[in-house]
């Protein structure tokens, strides 16, 4: 009885280990996304990834419960004209950082399951090539938004007007 106790306790024990992933490589923060409106069925996540490990990694895959489809974008000027692509991977260069923002990368939320409202915190995983899988959450700040929480806007970007 005490050895099959202590068998279960090394085991959760292990199974939270795991649950927090690797050795964190990628350190993520300003998270933000844009609240949509009423009938928009897609939205965007925002976040900065910085490479911790000096090695650099590669964003392979995001998912979010409140997306039926969640990919990686880019924006992409071809003759002028503005699209949004998607991408297989986002590279983090070594010891360096991406910022995901828009009119650039980005994380499509493709099918919101519900409006994505101004206040709300929506969780989003985000997979690694190295760092394997981080648990992050999402707060969804007003339509006008062009930053994180904590972004200083001493300036007003183009984007302001593209939403
Ligand atoms: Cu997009």
């Amino acid at each position: 009885m005490k050895h099959w106790v202590l068998a279960v306790a090394a085991m959760s024990f292990s199974l939270m280990s795991f649950s927090r992933g690797a050795p964190a490589g990628v350190q993520v923060e300003g998270s933000w996304a844009r609240a949509t409106f009423q009938e928009a069925s897609n939205g965007a996540a925002f976040v900065t990834l910085t490479d911790t490990s000096g090695h650099g990694d590669i964003l392979v895959a995001a998912s979010s419960p409140i997306a039926s489809l969640t990919e990686l974008h880019v924006h992409k000027t071809v003759s002028g004209i503005t699209q949004m692509r998607p991408v297989s991977v986002l590279p983090i260069p070594a010891g360096g950082s991406i910022t995901l923002q828009p009119g650039a990368e980005h994380v499509m939320l493709i099918g919101l399951r519900q409006p994505l409202r101004e206040g709300v915190v929506i969780p989003l995983h985000l997979v690694f090539a190295t760092s394997n899988v981080v648990e992050t959450t999402v707060p969804v700040r007003d339509v006008g938004a062009t930053g994180p929480p904590d972004h200083h806007t001493g300036h007003d970007e183009p984007t302001r007007a593209n939403h």
